[in-house]
């Protein structure tokens, strides 16, 4: 029943960033955290996402320490007038996450994962969301025989079981993505993780965020991921974004690659009444390490905007059209509908 979608816009602090990759070091100066919390607004965007330690500058501190600096962190995003859409626990660069968190071989890194995952629910009731975000980024293996995986999925349904518990208002959204850092991430897809979510203690807080181009990178369309997502009731949130072809991870501004696609995915989520309940539209995008310093927030700005713009050519394609063309099964046609839409001439 399409008509209450509600687009709000979020973006993580890690979004704006100082052009440093694997080849080379930063390119532009190092925008400070309060610089940051100051461009949301201007750039048209409501909500934050965090890691555990975008909120406190360490995890690893004594707890009174976390919590003092969450509450500073929430004084000053409540100053902003921003809304804290999620925390998730970073399990993938500490020296006890090499081998992964909750699938990790050795106890004493499995339990540093899982205590780490309750100092990041404590966050976040601190700055008040109910979503933490799961991208187990280093859940899986480079050898196939260096651990056993059926034991691992069991373990993942526990670590999520045990966030369950430990607080029983907090809703766990998997971000699966199918390879890199990893050589095989376990849960590689959208649908692996909804198989989790029903054999957990509380499927009713089991849900997905959904990022463009991890469902690329897995050979998969976004937009039918999406539906099915919502077909289960479980997408609660995006992260849209755009990949060029099947090779790493490139965050590119949403619906710079491939329009059509995009297209899709804003149709999906428009047809479905996104947004109507909270949900946010994340945009995980990251800048070009090209762009100069007092350009370099154009891949959010710009990604917004192109959502806006096909949110606009997606009210305006022709339902009756749409519904003629699948009855005579004339899909050439209806393709070309489309592709004129976008092109401004339907
Ligand atoms: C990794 C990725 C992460 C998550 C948040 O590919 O997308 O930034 O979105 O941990
Ligand atoms: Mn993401």
């Amino acid at each position: 029943m399409a008509g209450k979608a509600v687009f709000r816009f979020s973006f993580g602090p890690w979004n704006i960033h100082d052009g440093a990759d694997v080849f080379g070091p930063p390119v532009r100066k190092k925008v400070e955290r309060a610089q940051k919390l100051a461009l949301y607004k201007k750039l048209g965007f409501d909500g934050i996402q965090f890691h555990d330690d975008d909120v406190v500058s360490s995890v690893d501190v004594p707890h009174d320490q976390i919590v003092k600096e969450a509450k500073e962190m929430k004084r000053l995003i409540d100053g902003e007038g921003l809304i804290p859409e999620f925390v998730a626990p970073r399990l993938w660069e500490h020296p006890q996450t090499i081998d992964g968190g909750y699938t990790a071989n050795d106890p004493k890194d499995r339990e540093y994962a899982l205590e780490r995952s309750r100092k990041a629910i404590d966050i976040a009731n601190i700055i008040g969301t109910r979503n933490i975000v799961l991208w187990p980024a280093r859940e899986g293996v480079y050898v196939n025989e260096s651990k056993d995986h059926r034991l691992a999925s069991e373990r993942f349904v526990a670590a999520v079981d045990m966030m369950l518990g430990y607080d029983k208002n907090i809703r766990v959204l998997g971000e699966m993505k199918p390879n890199e850092p990893m050589d095989h991430a376990y849960l590689p897809t959208t649908g692996h993780f909804l198989a989790l979510c029903y054999k957990t203690v509380d499927p009713s807080r089991v849900g997905i965020l959904i990022e463009s181009a991890h469902a690329l990178l897995a050979g998969l369309d976004p937009a039918i991921e999406m539906a099915y997502a919502i077909y289960h009731g479980k997408l609660w949130s995006v992260h849209l974004n755009d990949q060029n072809g099947l090779k790493f991870d490139e965050d590119r501004a949403f619906g710079a690659v491939n329009l059509k696609r995009a297209f899709d995915q804003v149709f999906v989520l428009w047809e479905n009444d996104f947004g109507a309940s909270g949900e946010f539209v994340g945009l995980d995008v990251k800048a070009l390490r090209t762009q100069k310093d007092d350009v370099a927030t154009r891949h959010l700005s710009n990604s917004r905007k192109i959502f806006l713009d096909l949110v606009e050519v997606v009210k305006k394609v022709d339902r009756k059209k749409i519904e003629q063309l699948r009855a005579a099964r004339d899909y050439e046609e209806l393709e070309y509908y489309i592709v004129s839409c976008l092109m401004g001439r339907a």
